[in-house]
């Protein structure tokens, strides 16, 4: 950190920029939905590539739709000092996860034109394809290709509910890029996000220096039975898909607490077959979200649910097929880059405490290819992935100055 005054980022400028972004997709509630891909992701990714041209940025599109609009350096043939994260949302998003990380970016780009800063890396602010895995599965396929964990044909064969793949939608809303996705080097990847827990507000702490990020395993489960009349069938004849749906959901739950307090284990999506009122369902499909920061906590959770899954259908009768589509090991970030972001905060004079990531994000699988690290500011009550999700302005404004810093850290000012 230079014994300069540390650079603002301009808080209100960033604020606006987040409230005009969520006007794309706003919810009655005061949220935003923006899926992956589709028409109002579109208008968004345009908003933010038009605002940095005007900032002058040369911008950059990859084979996943990774966006990359770059400052350039004194020395432009250096690896860029990136930032970024999604825009994406979830169906009944908020206005702030991950579209906070994108904006953030631009902001430290307008910030450093204000004051004429000249930096010898070059600056990248990102916008990562499909971070939420809400329409496609699994979450973060753009940044997990760049970083080489999934090859580009799994990345744009990734199919919605209605079958379309990520490559055709990409191709349908302009953003197939021919740029490789990944195989360049990353000096350094700072992602500035909401806590999207209630940890920095209850603690009165406007910044979080993120250490880790916690591992997940996703699985897809598919129960089938026999569909028969509910009226006629007697109870002990029965291969109810759903009954034994309901004990998943139960066995997921149970799981998690048995590895409390920092296991997680959710049941996010169930479609019912064949959803009808007055019939016994012959088939369920459902989800399992489970996480850890300990990867060996992880694998007995992992146990756990496998055998519990065999152990309920056989019980009912029912044929399961248990698919884990995704899976990544707790992420310890890159020391130095977590110490700039602590050091940031320090120089800045805001309070802040190291904390783990309970979400997943890009910079987890950036970390995988560059020193990363991210930057926590708090949301109203902790809630996320909500419409009703909330930050403050100072928060935003603190989270963006400490990212500025952080970045300057490693893209070594020349003025
Ligand atoms: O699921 C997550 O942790 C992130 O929101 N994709
Ligand atoms: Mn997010
Ligand atoms: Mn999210």
């Amino acid at each position: 950190m230079t014994d300069k005054k540390p650079l603002e980022i301009n808080g209100q400028r960033l604020w606006q920029s987040l409230m005009d972004i969520a006007k794309i997709g706003a919810t009655e509630k005061g949220g935003s939905c923006r899926l992956a891909l589709t028409d109002l992701d579109k208008e968004a990714r345009d908003t933010f590539v038009g605002w940095c041209k005007d900032a002058g940025c040369s911008i950059r599109i990859d084979q996943m739709g990774n966006v990359f609009a770059r400052r350039a350096g004194e020395d432009d043939s250096l690896a860029p000092v990136m930032t970024g994260s999604h825009i994406d949302t979830q169906p009944t998003g908020g206005r702030f996860d991950g579209v906070y990380g994108v904006l953030a970016g631009l902001e430290v780009i307008r910030t450093l034109n204000d004051h004429n800063v000249k930096t010898k890396h070059p600056i990248e602010a990102s916008i990562w394809t499909n971070e939420e895995g809400s329409r496609f599965a699994p979450a973060m396929v753009a940044s997990g290709v760049f970083a080489g964990v999934f090859d580009l044909e799994y990345g744009l064969s990734r199919k919605d509910q209605d079958g379309k793949t990520m490559g055709e939608e990409l191709k349908r809303i302009g953003y197939a890029g021919d740029e490789p996705c990944g195989g360049r080097p990353v000096h350094a990847f700072f992602e500035v996000h909401i806590e999207q827990g209630p940890i920095l507000e209850e603690e009165g702490k406007p910044i979080g220096v993120v250490t880790h990020g916690q591992g997940q395993r996703w699985y897809e489960l598919t129960f089938t039975g026999v569909e028969s009349h509910a009226g006629p069938t007697p109870m002990d004849r029965r291969k109810d898909a759903l009954l034994g749906a309901a004990r998943v959901i139960e066995l997921v739950n149970k799981t998690a607490l048995a590895h409390a307090p920092l296991a997680c284990g959710t049941v996010g999506m169930v479609n019912v077959y064949p959803n009808s009122r007055n019939v016994i369902p012959g088939k369920v499909f459902l989800t399992i979200d489970i996480r850890h920061p300990d990867d060996a906590t992880l694998s007995k959770m992992d146990a756990a649910i496998r055998a519990g899954v065999e152990e309920i259908a056989s019980g009912i009768g029912l044929s399961a097929a248990l698919e884990q589509i995704f899976y990544y090991a707790p992420i310890p970030f890159d020391e130095g880059c977590v110490g700039a972001v602590r050091e940031a905060a320090a120089a800045l004079g805001l309070p802040h405490r190291d904390i783990v990531a309970g979400a997943g994000h890009d910079a987890c699988y950036l970390s995988k290819v560059a020193p990363a690290s991210m930057v926590f500011v708090p949301c109203v009550g902790g809630i996320s992935h909500n419409e009703i999700e909330d930050a403050k302005p100072e928060w935003i404004a603190a989270g963006g100055s400490v990212l500025l810093n952080a970045m300057l850290s490693r893209a070594e000012r020349v003025d």
